[in-house]
């Protein structure tokens, strides 16, 4: 075990011995890990923004955003840097801490690249943390993020390395971890996760958690996200995830990686309270806030405050005045 106390050698084994343990005892020990490292009843936000949208040249089979499904999107090309910062503003008075700027690229262009390192050092200057999905990355391109002041990289890992196939054949795994490894080697903090609710099997969850916790550094921010089911992709009748299985994930993502942050990443539009309040319980200690994701809903916000006030949960960044009363721009 490294000098930090957190380990990277988890058997699948293991893992899968934790999915076992029974609902209650599973939540206890998750929960019990999470608040030795954690406040738990403190939530970090993100809020979301796709800069560019559409027309991807990957293949991922749940995303309404590649070129390769019918899925009635409108495609957009690369925003005007002014119009980022002036939603980045937006998201931070409503009390978003981070700000994440999404792109459906395979990669980041030549051309477009210097806008996006723009938007970084404009966010920036908000006060708030900046954090960037653009797909894969080279060493010269993670050296320029890091350099223009990016916080956080966002890169899926998906699902297992034996599921992966199944859903995407334009990328492979292998690409998506030596992408991580260069965010990681230039200094910037790793956002990775995956999606399940997409027909895998529980050792394919076992295998997804096994990657994520076994890499040389936890990711600092693990996103879970239940499918969105979105009508023309491969995917859109998928069988749903038992939201008990669901929770299950987040616990042992917790237990595995117990200092990283745990993110209720998309599905909570089609989640109940319920289920959620018991993700929170499960150790998850961060969500996306704001009117969407990248190109599908999120819960209103005043459900998602409204639910912080049933259950006594507070944003890390503290909302305040008329921003709880506010009405979608
Ligand atoms: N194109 C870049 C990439 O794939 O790395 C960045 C944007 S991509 C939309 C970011 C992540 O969103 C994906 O890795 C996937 O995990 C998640 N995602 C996309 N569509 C989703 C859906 N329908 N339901 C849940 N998560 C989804
Ligand atoms: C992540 O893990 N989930 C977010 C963010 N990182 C980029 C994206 C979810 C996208 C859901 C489908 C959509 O809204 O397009
Ligand atoms: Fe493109 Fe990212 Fe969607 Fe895959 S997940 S199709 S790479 S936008």
């Amino acid at each position: 075990m490294p000098a930090t106390g957190l380990r990277n050698d988890w058997t699948r084994k293991e893992i899968q011995a934790l999915f076992d343990l029974p609902f209650m005892d599973l939540l206890h020990k998750a929960q019990t890990i999470h608040r030795t490292h954690f406040d738990p009843n403190k939530v970090q936000m993100s809020t979301l923004l796709s800069i560019k949208t559409g027309a991807c040249p990957e293949d991922c089979k749940y995303c309404p955003q590649s070129g390769h499904y019918n899925t009635g999107l409108q495609k957009e090309k690369l925003m005007e840097v002014e119009k980022v910062v002036a939603q980045a503003r937006i998201a931070r008075d409503r009390g978003a801490s981070r700000f994440c700027m999404g792109a459906a690229w395979k990669h980041p262009s030549e051309k477009d690249f210097p806008y996006v390192l723009d938007m970084v050092r404009q966010v920036r200057e908000l006060g708030m943390e900046t954090c960037m999905t653009l797909g894969a990355l080279s060493s010269e391109q993670t050296a320029a993020l890091a350099e223009a002041g990016l916080d956080y990289y966002n890169h899926n890992l998906d699902t297992s390395p034996e599921y992966y196939g199944e859903i995407i054949t334009t990328r492979s795994y292998q690409e998506r971890l030596e992408t991580l490894a260069r965010v990681r080697d230039a200094g910037m903090k790793v956002c990775s996760g995956g999606i399940v609710g997409m027909g895998e099997k529980a050792e394919d969850r076992v295998g997804l958690l096994q990657q994520l916790a076994n890499m040389p550094v936890h990711p600092d921010s693990v996103p879970i996200n239940n499918l969105v089911k979105v009508k023309g992709t491969p995917l859109q009748d998928v069988e749903e995830i038992d939201p008990f299985d669901f929770i299950r994930t987040i616990a042992v993502a917790r237990i595995l990686m117990p200092q990283s942050y745990v993110r209720l990443s998309a599905g909570r539009q089609q989640m109940n309270d319920q289920t959620q309040a018991l993700c929170f319980m499960a150790g998850a200690n961060s969500i996306f806030y704001g009117d969407k994701l990248l190109t599908t809903p999120l819960p209103e916000e005043h459900r998602d405050i409204a639910l912080f006030d049933r259950l006594g949960l507070q944003p890390e960044r503290p909302i305040t005045g008329d921003h709880r009363f506010y009405s979608a721009v």
